[in-house]
């Protein structure tokens, strides 16, 4: 009976870190062109987009995933957010003056995504 409980608890820790902690690291550097961001199974893919300061950059996320914990992206610490359709690309255009590393999440930041500003 123990080990069934430990077993069962194993099994949602090891949920718990895949759905937390192991989501896709890959990156993009542009200059000017759309970033195409599929929003589905509760990632952004590609989760890191580094872009170059003061660059304009324009991201157009894909959105997938019809539930409403998906339907709005926030962009933390730049003031700004977007509602995203599913059907149609939905794009969102920035031009970060400052370099650092800003968060964007779903409105309940079950979504991750990391826009990575360089100087
Ligand atoms: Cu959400």
């Amino acid at each position: 009976m123990l080990w069934v409980n430990l077993a069962g608890l194993l099994s949602i820790v090891l949920i718990v870190y895949w759905f937390w902690l192991s989501r896709p690291r890959s990156k993009k550097v542009t200059t000017g062109t759309a970033i195409e961001i599929l929003v589905e199974n509760g990632v952004y893919t590609p989760a890191r987009i580094t872009v170059g300061v003061g660059h304009p950059v324009t991201l157009r996320f894909i959105r997938k995933d019809v539930s409403p914990c998906a339907e709005q992206v926030i962009f933390h610490g730049l003031g700004k957010s977007e509602t995203l359709e599913v059907g149609r690309p939905n794009e969102i255009t920035l031009q970060v003056a400052q370099a650092g590393e800003y968060r964007f999440t779903c409105q309940m930041q079950m979504y991750q995504g990391t826009l990575v500003v360089t100087p």
